[in-house]
């Protein structure tokens, strides 16, 4: 009867589901990729979203089979579409602080990537900036670990946090994403252009590649293109759509 009861039984009873998030390249206007966003169709409350559930799956230790399932579900979704022709070259999935620290999560993705034979340079994971930098120094052999099997990481929410970029490249990062609160109104507000421009040369300089989340307006996405952003997120794209209905907006091979 409690919420905890519930989310117990919301893995057996296949209550969970991932909806996917384009992400485009600006320079093709090609999807490249697509976020992984959990959710849970709960009988009594609908589509419930990951920041009412996570918090209560972190302190319940529910965090692990929730984000091993999150892991299987999402590598063997993109080998579907990939077997069907499907043109998705990657997908992203997120990682909280306190998976980050669980032993078993190198392992969980290396079995994730084998039960679907997918190749590791189909799949990200992204890592806010905050829980890297918290306990940087142990953080740093996790990453290069998850690096070494090639899978891509990334830098979510950056730009909220503490770090600079240059100790940021101390860690095995491929891309930065830029916190949706610094791409609101970017093309407007002079702090915010500011602070943006700064980063993705920044970003760039150092050889990563750089993601604006929370686009949602076309005077932003014609800025971000002008600054030479690489990649773009946000409902201007498209909302986080279930599988079905993203599905419909992938190229298939001829
Ligand atoms: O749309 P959105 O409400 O999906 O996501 C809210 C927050 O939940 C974001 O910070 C996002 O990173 C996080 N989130 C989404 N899906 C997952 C997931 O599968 N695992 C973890 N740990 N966090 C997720
Ligand atoms: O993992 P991360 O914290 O980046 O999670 C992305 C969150 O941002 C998800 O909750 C997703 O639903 C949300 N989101 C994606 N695109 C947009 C957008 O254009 N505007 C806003 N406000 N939220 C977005
Ligand atoms: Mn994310
Ligand atoms: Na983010």
């Amino acid at each position: 009867l409690s919420l905890e009861t519930d989310l117990r039984r919301a893995i057996e009873r296949d209550e969970l589901a991932l909806f996917y998030q384009p992400k485009v390249d600006l320079k093709t206007n090609r999807m490249v990729g697509a976020e992984a966003l959990l959710r849970w169709r709960h009988p009594q409350h609908g589509i419930v979203g990951p920041a009412s559930f996570i918090p209560l799956a972190e302190d319940t230790g529910l965090i692990m089979p929730l984000g091993t399932w999150v892991l299987n579900t999402a590598c063997r979704q993109l080998q579907i579409w990939q077997a069907a022709g499907r043109k998705l070259p990657r997908v992203s999935i997120n990682v909280s602080s306190h998976q980050f620290r669980q032993r078993g999560l190198v392992q969980g993705i290396r079995d994730a990537l084998a039960g679907a034979q997918l190749d590791a340079r189909h799949l990200c994971v992204e890592i806010t900036e905050s829980a890297i930098m918290d306990n940087a120094q142990e953080n740093i052999s996790t990453l290069d670990e998850i690096k070494s099997g090639g899978v891509a990481l990334s830098v979510d929410d950056f730009g909220t946090g503490y770090s600079s970029l240059s100790y940021l490249k101390r860690f095995p990062i491929d891309e930065m994403k830029i916190d949706r609160s610094l791409i609101a109104n970017v093309d407007g507000d002079k702090d915010n252009a500011a602070i943006v421009t700064a980063i993705i040369a920044m970003a760039h300089s150092l050889h990563l590649r750089v993601v604006a989340e929370g686009v949602e307006r076309t005077p932003e996405l014609a800025f971000l293109r002008h600054l030479g952003c690489d990649e773009c997120q946000g409902y201007l794209y498209s909302r986080p759509l279930s599988a079905r209905d993203f599905a419909a907006l992938l190229l298939v091979d001829q």
